[in-house]
């Protein structure tokens, strides 16, 4: 008999290795961090931390130099990763910096790499969080929509994190994740026209050296160059739930198409939410353009820690997007939505824990796969998950 049960043992604990959480593709909980902590650039350090931790106990620091472009990779493991990406190619994953730190710009890209189709990366970076003011968590979105995925059965399957920063920096990372289209929350579309959304200030003075323009149902931004504003996003009343939307969430998620890339290489983005709470600017730089390349991709601005309206029904609520670039940089926004903040619980991800929910686990229930039904993301559906459901039912509603 115990022979039997050290067998079980050994059989199950390679099943929790072998299975990582639905949904979690990384947590940086074993000591290799899933094969980051291998191969550390020289000056460069790797560890595994206790500081922005968001799953788990652990997160993975990461300690660089200023101006050191580096590539950290994983460990190649397939199964540990394709079969998520297979569900989306689009993640998010939550970066902390280390308490007083700040730097003048921070970003990463990211390379897919496996025998079959080798190495690819995205033409444009995503923005890191640069500095602890607000002591903060921000989440970033990495689009990789544009990077082929090889045949499910390949050897190995890798992704790798490009870093640098304008000064050395020490960043903490944690619950690389699947975005889930089903925690959005559409506001702006364009249909017809800019909703709202205006180049000059409230005392209706325009800003040189901007043009704003309704182009086939998209909002498209000419800039010369430096930073401007677009003011007024929902100022016209064609988002009413404007105010439930950004409370609900913490990041606003964005289409963006480069169109005419700046001539220096770089266009960036912040948003700020201004409503009777106040002026909320963001701390957090999402990145657009990235040398000449044109593309379209889904940008993320995390907006946690500016002042929201305190009521779904305050005296105004607006959207106003802050554009930076180094030099002429024409862009097109579209698909202005807001990602639902997740509460435990809420399998379909519409805000509210109740029997839709409860009857999305049964109708799983011994379900495997990579799926929200999998509540606790310990790899299969069970009365855990269930009971998970009945403990934060009404939550939310
Ligand atoms: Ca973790
Ligand atoms: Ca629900
Ligand atoms: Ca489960």
């Amino acid at each position: 008999m115990k022979r039997a049960y050290w067998w079980l043992g050994v059989s199950l604990g390679a099943l929790l290795v072998a299975t990582a959480p639905a949904q979690i593709v990384y947590s940086f909980e074993p000591e290799d961090l899933h094969g980051f902590a291998n191969n550390v650039p020289a000056g460069w350090q790797v560890f595994r931390a206790t500081l922005g931790v968001t799953h788990g106990q652990y997160s993975m620091g990461v300690s660089m130099p200023a101006n050191d472009f580096q590539w950290l990779g994983s460990n190649g493991v397939r199964d540990e990763l394709l079969p998520y990406l297979q569900v989306s190619k689009k993640l998010l994953l939550d970066v902390t910096v280390a308490p007083g730190r700040s730097v003048p710009w921070a970003n990463m890209i990211v390379s897919l790499n496996d025998p079959q189709l080798e190495w690819r990366q995205t033409r444009f970076s995503f923005g890191l969080p640069r500095t602890s003011a607000q002591s903060a968590t921000r989440t970033v979105l990495l689009d990789l929509e544009e990077l082929p995925l090889p045949d499910p059965n390949v050897a190995w399957f890798q992704i790798n994190f490009g870093m640098n920063a304008g000064a050395a920096h020490e960043l903490y990372f944690d619950n690389l994740r699947l975005y889930r289209p089903a925690c959005e929350m559409l506001a702006f579309t364009f249909d017809n026209d800019l909703q709202g959304f205006r180049i000059t200030d409230s005392e209706g003075n325009p800003q040189p050296g901007i043009t704003l323009s309704w182009v086939a149902g998209q909002m498209r931004v000419s800039n010369l160059g430096g930073f401007k504003w677009l003011f007024n996003g929902g100022g016209d009343g064609s988002v009413p739930n404007l105010a439930a939307m950004v409370r609900r969430a913490d990041l606003v998620v964005m289409d963006v198409t480069v169109i005419s890339p700046p001539p220096a290489g770089w266009g960036n983005m912040i948003v700020s939410i201004n409503s009777p709470a106040g002026w909320g600017q963001t701390n957090y730089v999402a990145e657009i353009a990235l040398g000449q390349n044109t593309f379209t991709r889904t940008v993320a601005v995390d907006y946690r820690g500016v002042a929201l309206p305190n009521t779904d029904t305050p005296d105004y609520c607006l959207l106003n997007i802050g554009i930076n670039s180094g030099g002429p940089m024409t862009i097109a926004i579209d698909n202005i939505r807001f990602y639902r903040r997740a509460i435990v619980g809420d399998v379909n991800c519409d805000g509210c824990v109740n029997d839709i929910d409860l009857l999305q686990v049964l109708l799983e229930f011994g379900n495997t796969t990579i799926t929200p039904a999998d509540v606790n993301n310990d790899g299969v559906v069970n009365d855990i998950d269930l009971l998970a459901i009945l403990l934060n039912f009404g939550s939310g509603c």
